[in-house]
């Protein structure tokens, strides 16, 4: 059966990218096309984009390195997360007018195999927040602190990025998980001021004010029992040398060494791991979806309740959608970066 939508553009825009950045992305690696809007196939909808998502992981997937998702292919449209409307559809169980949650972001519409999106009820949760707090970067935030890092009560809990969309749902679940302590970093006095205020962390700062390693030390006088790493570089260092007996660091992204052109160097102090019984793992969201529905139980209630509280900072605009992906890069954002379309 074919439901279509009555009015539909010919054309609609779409981000491609050149060229692969060399250091920070520049304007010219990217273009915004004009593509004829897509006929969905059989067993396809198309889907009005909403809410685009960018992310830092993007970076890595705009270079040709190999890693776990496949680079973007130069001169098609880029992909990420995506939530929007069905507007046309050939496919059983989805029809006009559902939400879909997807992964073409980048691009005003999109043909989008059924099997590939997952609908969302817009009156169970604001659109944008299945980008977010009730989506991918929220899941990173349970999977990494609970599991990865098996977080326990009265632990003293340091995050990095901690005013970003992750960072900030690392330090509340934390909280509400019974931390002892949860210590934050995070690159302005406003967003420390946001995590000391608003978010229940005990403590914070700006690693922009001074040394990482002194600042997380008057922080933590009696050490770190967990380090939720998104940055890398120093602070990862500052963690393992404040790390007590058996602390365990999930490594969860390295956002100072993203746009790096050299390799970066190494924590100098990794051997005091083995005094401390110390551990750190790097692990990858898609890894620990089995988690998924024991995460909306639990981290579903505290946002409708107000105890998790989020941030979004929302662009207008999908050509704004490069500008707040570099947005991210730089730290403009408090909470997850949305494109609002
Ligand atoms: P986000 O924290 O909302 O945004 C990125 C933040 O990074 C910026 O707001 C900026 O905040 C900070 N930043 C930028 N450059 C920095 C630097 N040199 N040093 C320290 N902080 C810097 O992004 P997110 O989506 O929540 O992702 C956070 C981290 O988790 C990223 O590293 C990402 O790659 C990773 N991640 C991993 C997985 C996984 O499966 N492993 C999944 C999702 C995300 P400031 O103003 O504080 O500098
Ligand atoms: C995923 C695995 C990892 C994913 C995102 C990430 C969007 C992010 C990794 C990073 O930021 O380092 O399946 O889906």
């Amino acid at each position: 059966m074919t439901d279509n939508a009555p009015t539909l553009p010919a054309t609609s825009r779409e981000w491609h990218l050149l060229s692969r950045p060399v250091g920070w992305p520049k304007p010219e690696d990217f273009a915004l096309v004009e593509a004829a809007v897509p006929a969905p196939g059989e067993g396809q909808v198309l889907v009005r984009n909403r809410y685009l998502s960018v992310d830092p992981y993007m970076r890595g997937r705009m270079s040709a390195a190999k890693s776990y998702a496949p680079p973007y292919a130069l001169g098609e449209p880029m992909l990420g997360g995506a939530v929007g409307e069905v507007v046309a559809s050939r496919a059983e169980g989805l029809a006009v007018g559902d939400h879909v949650l997807h992964f073409e972001g980048w691009r005003e519409y999109a043909a989008v195999d059924a099997t590939s999106a997952v609908r969302v009820d817009p009156a169970a949760a604001p659109l944008p927040a299945y980008l977010g707090v009730l989506g991918m970067t929220g899941l990173t935030a349970y999977a990494g602190l609970l599991r990865v890092a098996d977080m326990q009560e009265g632990d003293t809990v340091f995050v990095s990025g901690a005013a970003g969309a992750v960072g900030s749902q690392v330090g509340q679940i934390a909280r509400l998980k019974g931390a002892g302590r949860v210590i934050g970093s995070a690159g302005s006095d406003e967003k420390v001021k946001l995590l000391l205020d608003e978010y229940g962390f005990d403590a914070a700062f700006n690693y922009k004010n001074g040394p990482v390693a002194e600042q997380l030390a008057a922080a933590a006088p009696d050490g770190i029992d967990v380090y939720f790493d998104n940055v890398g570089g120093d602070h990862l260092e500052a963690a393992i040398g404040a790390l007590n007996l058996g602390g365990r660091i999930a490594i969860c992204g390295a956002i100072s060494v993203y746009n790096a052109t050299e390799p970066a160097p190494g924590p100098r102090n990794l051997a005091r791991l083995i005094q401390i019984r110390g551990r750190i793992e790097g692990f990858l969201v898609s890894d620990h979806y089995d988690l998924q529905p024991r995460f909306v139980q639990e981290v579903g209630p505290w946002v409708a309740s107000g105890d998790l509280k989020y941030g979004e900072t929302v662009v207008e605009g999908v050509e704004n959608t490069l500008e707040a992906f570099l947005g991210v890069l730089r730290g403009d954002n408090t909470g997850k970066m949305i494109v609002a379309l």
